[in-house]
């Protein structure tokens, strides 16, 4: 009895002591599915079998889903920022011969809603003009698969730190580092373990854990592939002291966007906490259901899929994303068509050799330098063939209205002119003819 007493005496003494040292009305959820009283849904998003789904096919489209209540993230009237440590799990599902886009971003955001934020590039997290502003006091975690100049993305498939912008303080190529690679224990970088790095595409419809911690200034934001152990050595870890961007509260959760571009944006759980860092532990990450499309070699083919959705909408340049669009002065449009249509054309079944949706940016923007381009010149090189072959001048002569070739013409075109354009190409003899014609719905282009 005299023992019980002691102990609850130490226990009120300590009291105080615990209330002070734990965040103030600390938040810990877990989610594994999530249900109307989870979180706000905002936009596009929705709850579709316990699974948050934030875009679906619709283009130009945001979805936004916050934590119903606003978390404590600062000591009032002060400048300590509260730790987290919150993870998740998404998936960005891919549509079937649609060129998907644009990303998610893991957000602090001070109001509910979507006002301030666009689609497209802005994954709907700010807009063309907000961008840059203390005032926003947003920070985002971006997941995002295009690159955008303005925003000085590193490619198509990073994973960013953005503090009240969509110019990342700090960004890294998407992927892991594997327990065994040499700089998890010391952090020297060597070339041997930059080949350790195991890049991981964010939009393959894979479902990928990620894990985003804060204290002390520092940051750090780890992914691998769901149901994997959490890699050791996060892919970033940077400083940032938050204490001027976050208010004393926040909402948290999670906002994403399509452009012309679309795929659907997914959680699939989510763990937060302001106290206990192996919170996440709790979240279930195998099982789960999976939005990889089936195996088919064209859907890796982002120029196809891009060439087909727009020759299937019977469009081309307008139906371009926003990006593009906006470049449209700097080129003549026929040109960029003539370009997609030389993507379509070079819809490769192997990924090595197929140019990427970069490649032919590149190309359509006019940067012809092939030293500029660096690797994958080979296939930049069978772009500029293809142009100055001028395949699509004499594809026009024999067509009703020139440089808007539909499905339904190109079928009707059986061309030897073609065959001419590839035969003096390095690519000769590596065509899949039978998967082009499969791929293409076209199935009467003869190559030979
Ligand atoms: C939603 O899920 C939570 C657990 O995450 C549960 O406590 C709650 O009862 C559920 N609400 C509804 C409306 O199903
Ligand atoms: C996509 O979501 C929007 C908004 O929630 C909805 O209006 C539309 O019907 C959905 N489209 C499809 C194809 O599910
Ligand atoms: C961007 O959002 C701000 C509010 O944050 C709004 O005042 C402004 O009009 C928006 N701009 C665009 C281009 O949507
Ligand atoms: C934000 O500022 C950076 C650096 O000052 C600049 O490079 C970037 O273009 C700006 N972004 C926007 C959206 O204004
Ligand atoms: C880093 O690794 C390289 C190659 O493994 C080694 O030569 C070098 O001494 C290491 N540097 C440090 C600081 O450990
Ligand atoms: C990540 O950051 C948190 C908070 O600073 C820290 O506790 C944790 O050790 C860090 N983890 C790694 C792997 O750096
Ligand atoms: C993260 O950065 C901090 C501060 O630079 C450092 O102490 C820590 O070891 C780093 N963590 C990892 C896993 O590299
Ligand atoms: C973070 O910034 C605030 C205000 O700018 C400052 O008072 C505080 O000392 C900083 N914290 C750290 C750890 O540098
Ligand atoms: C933190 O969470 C883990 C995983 O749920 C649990 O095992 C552990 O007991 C928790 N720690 C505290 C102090 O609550
Ligand atoms: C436009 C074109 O080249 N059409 C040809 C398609 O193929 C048939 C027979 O193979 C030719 O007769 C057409 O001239």
């Amino acid at each position: 009895m005299k023992k019980f007493n002691s102990k609850l005496d130490l226990a009120l003494l300590l009291l105080p002591v615990i209330l002070f040292l734990q965040p103030i009305s600390a938040i810990d959820f877990v989610f594994n599915g999530f249900n109307s009283s989870s979180v706000s849904l905002y936009g596009s998003a929705i709850i579709e079998s316990r699974i948050l789904t934030l875009t679906n096919q619709t283009s130009f489209e945001i979805g936004r889903a916050l934590y119903p209540t606003k978390i404590p993230t600062k000591a009032p009237k002060s400048s300590f920022v509260y730790p987290f440590s919150t993870s998740f799990i998404f998936a960005m599902a891919p549509y079937k011969n649609v060129l998907p886009g644009h990303g998610l971003v893991f957000l602090f955001v001070p109001f509910t809603g979507i006002q301030g934020s666009s689609s497209a590039q802005n994954l709907g997290f700010l807009n063309f003009t907000n961008g840059n502003s203390s005032d926003n006091h947003m920070l985002g975690i971006e997941f995002d698969v295009f690159a955008n100049e303005e925003f000085s993305d590193m490619n198509d498939n990073h994973v960013g730190i953005d503090v009240n912008s969509l110019t990342s303080i700090e960004a890294a190529d998407a992927g892991y580092w594997p327990d065994n690679s040499r700089s998890s224990s010391n952090g020297n970088t060597s070339d041997e373990d930059s080949n350790s790095f195991k890049e991981q595409d964010l939009n393959n419809g894979k479902n990928y854990q990620v894990w985003i911690e804060y204290e002390d200034s520092m940051i750090n934001v780890t992914m691998a592939p769901a149901g994997m152990k959490r890699p050791a050595r996060p892919l970033l870890n940077v400083s940032l002291n938050l204490s001027d961007v976050f208010e004393d509260e926040m909402y948290a959760g999670f906002t994403s966007s399509t452009g012309q571009l679309v795929q659907s944006h997914k959680i699939l759980a989510w763990s937060f906490s302001n106290s206990n860092f192996s919170l996440s532990e709790r979240l279930i990450t195998t099982g789960l259901p999976s939005f990889v499309l089936p195996k088919d070699p064209f859907y890796r083919s982002k120029v196809f899929i891009a060439g087909a959705t727009l020759m299937l909408q019977g469009q081309s340049l307008n139906a371009l994303d926003e990006r593009l669009k906006a470049r449209g002065e700097q080129f003549d449009e026929g040109e960029v068509e003539r370009m997609l249509h030389v993507g379509l054309l070079c819809a490769y079944p192997d990924s090595k050799v197929r140019p990427t949706m970069r490649q032919v940016v590149k190309v359509m923007e006019g940067n012809n330098e092939l030293g500029e381009i660096e690797s994958e010149d080979m296939d930049t090189c069978l772009l500029q063939q293809m142009k100055s072959k001028d395949f699509w001048s004499s594809y026009s002569q024999s067509s009703s209205h020139g440089l808007h070739p539909t499905f339904d013409e190109i079928r009707r075109y059986n061309s030897s002119s073609m065959s001419l354009s590839w035969s003096n190409t390095v690519v000769e003899g590596r065509f899949s003819v039978a998967s082009l014609e499969e791929a293409a719905e076209v199935g009467r282009i003869k190559i030979q």
